[in-house]
């Protein structure tokens, strides 16, 4: 029996092995309570207590077993990717990549591997904001059938450190200060930016973090990297290093500074709702898996070090090779038991994939599995529903916390008294049949504490990052500096960074030091170099497709319906999502007299929660907007942010003197650096939606 609301938000009646798997786990609304033990419940209203007036009986197994159970509820969140969101969906190649790499879900065009993916902020707590400056989590397990393989990175290709056991160290700066954990979500204050300062390798990831990459418009429209070299192993144990990249079909974008801030307020879901309610409306995110090959014998061509996390190969001396997509297409059922109990693992690899001696990642690989034994209490947290592999899983592990199976038989090897079982696959065993054989590599060396001289030089790729950057990247790059440093007590730690800075670029330590209050420091004697990624800017990233965009149009009594259905309908064939928005909820009276349905009230929505604005006709209605504060603010506050505003008819009074240039009562469209206006004809509305989407595929006019 059906009852309660549908949870999940799916869009999909897609089903794949996961998901058929996860259908036994699922625990659908019933309509009697019962205790957990399967008893009908006749009251849960009232404990049990002697008398009306009297104390509650300890006989209540009920109410003991309803408060026990809440008592426990919460488990540790994770210590850093604390928030995060997550989606099920599926990845297929575009053709075999077995010149490579015989990892099984890599070998045939078209053949759909499920996974399931958590995007996160690092720093900020459970509750904290979504659009906080920070690096993003990307993380995929990827359920193959030789079983699990996590692709565990970020929104950024490069990272703070280069050696995992300064991992503790990073975090601890980061994170809210100790006496009182202040700030939430934010890496603006002193003991952050006192250990970047120190620690001079974090130059190149602070360049990513303070440039607008820091405030994804929307997890769709990031990038993810797995940040170290790995390698591919062939059928023939042959090597190929590997970098992953995925790259969003719907281009690259961000959100600004003031409107990060703002939307941290108004919606602090602003990135996991627009997950969510894009793969419940059906439009499902995409991204294609790169990858940049490196031939063995070419693992020191480079003039950095590949095992380097804090360095990318740029894509103009490696080119991204496109090997595959993956599109979300399933919201959980529920947040805990799927996004919150996902435990990600770097060393969840499969064959055909490997490890390189990059200290971070073999950091990494004793990490995620620690953190998980504390996080998901034990050592089975592998058999929670959204962690279970689709392959196989036959262990001699036993017991512990939580236990779901009934095992049986013998659990030693070798055994004869279990006929042997379950066998290891011996020497030789097979790598392309689905046998993990480790690949072989030589090894040796003192055992030393040192950091390798290749790994010194920590600022050519920052000045890298700097100079392949738009003027107005550049520009928000230096205003962010100036936010983070200007909210940093501390002066000598002030100005400990500004020397980094000016190893990175004079002029940017220079307006940086301006804004501070800090001596600008004179120009370094050598260095720096003019070299430039045109890849890295983001300049060079939009899709150039408004598709899944939303746009809120205002509208008050006495608006051109006509016009707005036009307007809607027009946006729509090229994917826009539009809503109306009037001074009250429900619907507005149109010029014609019929009632025009709205979808939101203004003073429940911002500016910040759509790409665009676009004020309707009719005189009545712009009138009436003209004099509702909450619509002035809409408009302003988006021409502020640089995003396309838009007026038609008399709606274009609105945008304010001049808006109006160009857009003649016969029903001229007119479309400057964002500005898009049309006259009050009905006739120009189809033309007014194509020049508003041509102005909404370029995200933002930063001018
Ligand atoms: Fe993580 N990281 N990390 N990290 N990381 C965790 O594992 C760690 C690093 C990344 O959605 C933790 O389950 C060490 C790089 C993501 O569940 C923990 C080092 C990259 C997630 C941990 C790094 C990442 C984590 C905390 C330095 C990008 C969230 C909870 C050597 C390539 C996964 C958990 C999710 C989570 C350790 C550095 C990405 C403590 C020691 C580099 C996306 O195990």
């Amino acid at each position: 029996m059906a009852v309660g609301p549908e949870t999940t938000g799916s869009g999909a009646g897609r089903e794949d092995e996961k998901d058929r798997q996860l259908e036994e786990f699922r625990d659908p609304p019933k309509p009697s309570l019962t205790t957990d033990q399967g008893v009908r419940v006749d009251d849960t209203d009232n404990a049990l207590r002697a008398g009306d007036r009297g104390p509650t009986l300890l006989e209540d197994f009920h109410f003991r077993e309803k408060v026990t159970h809440f008592d426990h509820e919460r488990i540790p969140e994770r210590v850093v990717h604390a928030r995060g969101s997550g989606a099920y969906g599926f990845f297929e190649p575009y053709a075999s990549l077995a010149e490579y790499t015989c990892a099984d879900f890599l070998q045939e065009a078209g053949r759909r591997t499920p996974v399931f993916v958590r995007f996160s902020t690092v720093q900020g707590p459970r509750g904290s904001a979504d659009t906080v400056r920070d690096v993003r989590g990307f993380a995929t397990k990827f359920y193959t059938r030789h079983g699990n393989y996590d692709l565990v990175g970020n929104n950024f290709p490069v990272f703070f450190i280069q050696d995992a056991i300064k991992f503790p160290d990073f975090v601890h700066a980061v994170k809210m200060e100790p006496q009182n954990e202040m700030p939430t979500g934010a890496s603006a204050h002193d003991t952050f930016w006192d250990f970047c300062g120190l620690q001079p390798e974090t130059t190149h990831m602070l360049m990513w973090l303070m440039s607008d990459r820091a405030i994804p418009r929307s997890f769709r429209m990031m990038q993810g990297f797995g940040v170290h070299t790995f390698r591919f192993v062939n059928a023939e144990g042959r090597g190929t290093l590997v970098k992953f990249h995925w790259k969003p079909r719907l281009g690259v974008a961000s959100l600004v500074w003031d409107e990060a801030q703002i939307a941290a307020g108004r919606d602090p879901d602003f990135n996991r709702r627009d997950l969510w309610e894009a793969i419940a409306a059906g439009d499902y995110p995409e991204w294609e898996l790169g990858v940049q090959l490196v031939p063995e014998e070419d693992e020191f061509a480079f003039d950095f070090d590949l095992l380097d996390s804090t360095k990318i190969i740029p894509e103009e001396q490696v080119p991204v090779r496109p090997i595959g997509r993956m599109v979300l297409d399933r919201n959980p059922q529920n947040f805990f038991a799927e996004t919150e109990q996902v435990a990600f693992h770097t060393a969840n690899i499969v064959p055909g994939i490997d490890f390189t001696n990059d200290p971070l990642l073999q950091g990494r690989n004793f990490s995620y599995l620690d953190t998980q034994l504390i996080r998901l209490g034990g050592p089975n947290f592998s058999q929670l529903p959204v962690n279970r592999p689709v392959a196989e899983v036959s262990s001699n592990h036993r017991d512990g916390y939580g236990q779901q199976v009934i095992q049986s038989g013998t659990s030693y090897f070798p055994n004869s008294l279990g006929g042997g079982c379950p066998a290891h696959a011996g020497a030789g065993a097979d790598l392309a049949a689905g046998v993990f054989t480790h690949y072989q590599r030589r090894v040796d060396g003192d055992a030393i504490r040192r950091r390798s001289d290749s790994f010194q030089d920590h600022y050519s790729q920052a000045t890298l990052f700097w100079n392949s950057m738009s003027d107005w990247e550049r520009q928000h790059i230096v205003a962010a500096f100036r936010f983070e440093l200007g909210k940093v007590e501390n002066v000598p730690v002030r100005e400990r960074m500004v020397e980094n800075l000016n190893h990175v670029d004079h002029g940017l330590a220079t307006a940086v030091a301006e804004g501070i209050g800090v001596t600008p420091p004179a120009k370094p004697a050598g260095g720096g170099h003019n070299a430039a990624s045109p890849a890295l800017s983001q300049a060079n990233l939009l899709a150039g497709d408004p598709a899944t965009r939303k746009v809120a149009v205002l509208a008050a009594d006495g608006v051109d319906a006509g016009q707005v259905a036009a307007v809607r309908e027009g946006l729509a064939a090229r994917g826009v999502r539009v809503e109306v928005l009037a001074p009250r909820d429900g619907s507005v009276r149109a010029a014609d007299g019929s009632a025009f349905a709205v979808d939101r009230a203004l003073p429940t929505m911002a500016s910040v929660l759509y790409d665009a604005v676009v004020v309707a006709g009719g005189d009545e209605s712009a009138a009436a907007l003209s004099a509702e504060p909450d619509a002035l603010r809409f408009v302003t506050e988006a021409y502020r942010h640089g995003k396309p505003v838009g007026g038609l008819g008399a709606g274009v009074r609105l945008l304010g003197p001049g808006a109006d240039r160009g857009a003649s009562p016969s029903g001229e469209v007119a479309s400057e650096r964002g500005v898009v206006t049309a006259g009050g004809d009905a006739s120009c509305a189809g033309r007014f939606a194509e020049a508003f989407a041509e102005a909404l595929a370029q995200h933002r006019f930063p001018d």
